[in-house]
């Protein structure tokens, strides 16, 4: 058994929004102090971690001046040369000022709108500069809380222009940047623009450079709509689509959690884990998690390596759960072998012509075959527990 120890071939990120979330929630204030970017790099590469993501505001306060960005900028980029850490992923705040208070690429207001996209290509611009290939999308605030306050189609048009104009910009600047839209259902709004992975599938295909844009996915946010996690995982990667990803915990459909990930639904993350591990998915493992606001710093750090170890224990009990003869049998038993085959390759004339496949077929004995699930769930159960 490894050691569960994380080190940068792991490709583990965070946030600087993660480990520096302060507490702050809709009825308290801020439990912890603001924690110091230069930082949170010097505690994550110490616990193992390949790098760190940011909005432009989680590094550059709002009202920065041009020389303060500067300085900020140059401090930062010390701190990831000194430290040994990436920044592959960047992403704009486009939801704590006041101004993004009815959204930023779907605002009503057009000079909102503008200046939404003149702050994400700036950030972009950062993003490219800090070594960032992928650019997440996250539109928290596209959305609305009343029916007549938002005609989505209309919405829908705008919100494509948005992303249209930005994957003009980065051809236009010859930027190497996919974008990965982050779905989620609701919170802060009422409903949110592009609810789901599948919404965010299908939406991508209107754009104009739709090869360019994927999604970042977020444990949570699919559970917050009772949605089947590593089901939506394995139809993004399906469609090419999995961009990146945001790993956390959820525990039902009610309030984004962020709980650290393995925390939440154990089982879904074991599915995950064992799916990713399988996958051809490269990119970063990247938790955007809130460390509790019961937490003092060492809490925050605690909780950060536990996401990281989580993930290897369950990435070893995948393995196991693979590797198992009996897994391996069960899953014949199962019949997955069979579903690999295709349903009619000898074409549609031999199906029509095939008696065996409808005239003779005994559906009522097909009908008694038992699956055999229930054994193949219950091994997958104790390796997840440990037990085999
Ligand atoms: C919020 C989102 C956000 C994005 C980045 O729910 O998860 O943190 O990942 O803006
Ligand atoms: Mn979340
Ligand atoms: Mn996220």
């Amino acid at each position: 058994m490894s050691s569960f120890t994380p080190t940068p071939a792991d490709r583990f990120t965070f946030g600087l929004w993660t480990v520096g979330w302060q507490g702050r929630d809709p009825f308290g204030d801020a439990t912890r102090p603001a924690l110091d970017p230069v930082e949170s790099v010097e505690r994550l590469a110490e616990l193992g971690a390949y790098g760190v993501t940011l909005h432009d505001n989680d590094l550059v306060p709002f009202d920065a001046s041009e020389s303060e960005r500067a300085e900020i900028i140059s401090r930062f980029r010390t701190a990831l040369d000194k430290f040994g850490l990436v920044v592959p992923m960047a992403t704009t705040n486009l939801f704590t000022h006041p101004v993004f208070k009815d959204g930023a690429f779907t605002a009503n207001d057009r000079d909102v709108r503008r200046f939404a996209l003149r702050k994400t290509m700036r950030n972009i611009d950062l993003a490219v500069e800090l070594g960032a290939h992928t650019y997440v999308a996250w539109g928290g605030r596209e959305g609305a809380e009343s029916g007549a306050a938002k005609d989505v189609r209309i919405a829908l048009d705008r919100l494509k222009e948005a992303f249209d104009l930005l994957a003009d910009y980065v051809a236009e600047q010859g930027y190497d940047i996919r974008f990965a839209i982050e779905p989620k259902p609701n919170e802060p709004r009422g409903d949110i623009l592009l609810p789901t992975i599948g919404h965010a599938l299908a939406f991508i295909e209107e754009l104009e450079r739709p090869e360019i844009f994927g999604l970042n996915p977020e444990v949570g946010h699919e559970q917050m709509a009772g949605l089947n996690f590593p089901h939506g995982i394995a139809q993004a990667l399906w469609h090419g689509k999995l961009f990146h990803i945001d790993l956390n915990g959820q525990t039902g459909p009610k309030f984004d959690q962020d709980i650290r990930f393995g925390g939440g639904d154990l089982r879904q993350a074991f599915w995950l884990v064992d799916l990713l591990e399988r996958s051809d998915y490269d990119g970063p493992r990247h938790f955007d998690f809130k460390p509790a606001r019961t937490e003092d710093f060492s809490g925050v750090w605690t909780a950060a390596a536990a996401c990281m170890r989580n993930y290897l224990i369950l990435a070893e009990r995948a393995k196991a759960f693979r590797a198992d003869p009996e897994v391996q049998q069960a899953l014949k038993d199962s019949r997955l072998d069979e579903l690999e085959i295709p349903t009619a390759a000898d074409g549609l004339a031999a199906l029509l012509a095939d008696r065996s496949s409808f005239e003779d077929f005994d559906a009522d004995a097909a009908g008694k075959r038992g699956m055999a699930f229930e054994r193949l769930d219950q091994l997958a159960l104790e390796h997840l527990l440990g037990a085999r």
